[in-house]
C-alpha cells in the first residue's frame, strides 16, 4: 500500500495569564491575550501519528484508542485548512503528489487525563497540526501553525512553541492576527520548574467552551478583567519573564488564577472548578511563602481542581520536602520544554 506517515510529540502548556472568553466561538478568537509556560514532553505530552494514502477510503481518527466522530469536528476543520495549504503547493508544482486529495488516518494519545483541566486539547491539536504540516511539507512557521491549531482549541496555539509563549488576542475578524509568539525561549530561564498535582483525574464539570460563554454572557466582573486588568498584566508578565523576576512572575500567576476562578464564580449559574483540596493547596502556598519570607512558590489552576505549582530549581528541595509527606507520589518537577518535535517514517 502506498502511504506516507509522520509522528509528532507536542507539549502541554499551562497559562500564567489565563484565556477565558471568546469573541468568536467558531474561530476561537479570545476576548483577551494570554501567556503560558510550556511543560516538558518527558512527562505530559500528546503523541500523534498521521498517515495519508490513496487507498484509504475515509478520514478516521482514534483518540486514546477510541474511534472518534470526525464529521463536523474541529479536528477535521484543522485538517482541511492544512489540505488547502497543500493544494496551493500542488497547484504551483504539478510534480508533487496530490496528498491534499488523499484520505487521512490520525492516531493520538495523551499520557495524562484527557479533559481534566490539564490542557490535553492544547497538546493534542498542536501535535495534530504540527504532524500534518510535516506530512504535507508545508512551509509554515510556528506562528502560522498556531493560527491553525487555535481553530481546534484556543490554548493549543501556545503549544506550538517551547519556553514562554504569548497568544495575542488580535483585532481582526478573520483571526489572522490572533496568533502565538515566543516571549522567551526555554534557555532564557532554565531553572524554572513546574509540579502538577493531580487532585482529580475526572472530566471537567463544565466544558471550557460552555464555561467561557457563560462567563462572557453573565459575569458583571468580566469586562473589567478582559478590558483593563489582563492587558496590564500581559505587559507586567512579559517584563517579569524577561527580567527573570520570579517574585513578580509568581504573584501575577496566582492573582490571575484567582481572578479567572472569581469570574467563574461570578457567572450565573456559577462555575466551580476548585475543590477543598485545591483550596488547601492555595493556603499551603501562601503559608510556605510567608514562612520563607519570599514569594518562592506559585500555584495556578485551570478549568479543573488540579494544581500546577511553579518554583525555581534552587528551591525545589524545600518545596518537595514540604509536599512529600502529604503527597507521597510527588514526582521530580517538570522542566520547561522546547516545543513540538516530529519525525517521518517510510
Ligand atoms: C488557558 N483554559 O489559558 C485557560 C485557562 C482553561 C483555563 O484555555 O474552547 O481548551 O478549545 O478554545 O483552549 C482551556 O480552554 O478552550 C483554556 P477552547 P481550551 O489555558
Amino acid at each position: 500500500m502506498e502511504a506516507l506517515a509522520v509522528t509528532a510529540v507536542a507539549p502541554v502548556n499551562i497559562a500564567v495569564i489565563k484565556y477565558w472568553g471568546k469573541r468568536n466561538v467558531e474561530l476561537n478568537l479570545p476576548t483577551n491575550s494570554s501567556i503560558s509556560v510550556t511543560l516538558s514532553t518527558d512527562d505530559l505530552r500528546a503523541i500523534t501519528s498521521v498517515a495519508v494514502s490513496p487507498q484509504f477510503s475515509e478520514d478516521l481518527f482514534w483518540l486514546n484508542g477510541e474511534l472518534q466522530n470526525l464529521i463536523g469536528s474541529k479536528h477535521i476543520n484543522c485538517v482541511n485548512i492544512l489540505r488547502k495549504e497543500r493544494a496551493l503547493l500542488e497547484a504551483a508544482d504539478p510534480g508533487l503528489k496530490k496528498l491534499s486529495n488523499w484520505k487521512i488516518r490520525i492516531i493520538s494519545e495523551n499520557n495524562f487525563p484527557t479533559a481534566a483541566g490539564l490542557a490535553s486539547s492544547a497538546a493534542g491539536y498542536a501535535a495534530l497540526v504540527f504532524s500534518i504540516s510535516k506530512l504535507f511539507e508545508l512551509d509554515l512557521n510556528q506562528t502560522e501553525l498556531s493560527k491553525v491549531a487555535r481553530v481546534g482549541s484556543g490554548s493549543s496555539s501556545r503549544s506550538l512553541f517551547g519556553g514562554y509563549v504569548a497568544w495575542q488576542a488580535g483585532n481582526l475578524e478573520n483571526g489572522d492576527d490572533s496568533v502565538a509568539v515566543e516571549v522567551a525561549p526555554v534557555s532564557h530561564w532554565p531553572n524554572m520548574r513546574a509540579l502538577v498535582l493531580v487532585i482529580s483525574a475526572g472530566k471537567k464539570s463544565v466544558s471550557s467552551t460552555g464555561g467561557m460563554q457563560r462567563t462572557v454572557g453573565t459575569s458583571t466582573l468580566f469586562p473589567a478583567r478582559h478590558l483593563k486588568i489582563v492587558p496590564e498584566r500581559m505587559s507586567q508578565m512579559e517584563d517579569a519573564i524577561r527580567a527573570k523576576d520570579f517574585g513578580s512572575f509568581a504573584k501575577l500567576t496566582m492573582c490571575d488564577s484567582n481572578q479567572f476562578h472569581a469570574v467563574c464564580l461570578d457567572s450565573y449559574p456559577p462555575i466551580l472548578y476548585l475543590n477543598d483540596t485545591s483550596r488547601a493547596v492555595i493556603s499551603f502556598v501562601h503559608y510556605f511563602n510567608e514562612y520563607y519570607g519570599a514569594v518562592k512558590l506559585a500555584y495556578t489552576f485551570d478549568a479543573g481542581p488540579n494544581a500546577v505549582l511553579y518554583f525555581l530549581e534552587e528551591d525545589s528541595a524545600q518545596v518537595l520536602s514540604c509536599l512529600k509527606p502529604v503527597l507521597p507520589a510527588a514526582k521530580i518537577p517538570f522542566e520547561v520544554d522546547e516545543g513540538p518535535s516530529g519525525f517521518c517514517f517510510d
